[in-house]
């Protein structure tokens, strides 16, 4: 499992807007974005790149901050 920190998610509106930018990503697979945590587990199956999903997320809204 991969883990990433994410900073800036307030509600449960934010969590979705996270799981949609990660879930576009191919081979993200049992994703979990935890609000209280500020952070998402995930399998990268396809080994996506880091820089990609710091991408999505930045692209999002959102900063990852780990
Ligand atoms: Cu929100």
């Amino acid at each position: 499992m991969d883990r990433i920190k994410i900073q800036g998610m307030t509600c449960q509106h934010c969590v979705m807007s996270v799981t949609k930018a990660l879930g576009s990503i191919p081979g993200i697979k049992n994703l979990r974005v935890d609000l209280v945590k500020g952070e998402a587990t995930f399998e990268n199956a396809q080994n996506a790149s880091r820089q990609s999903i710091r991408k999505a997320i930045e692209e999002a809204g959102y900063k990852v901050i780990e």
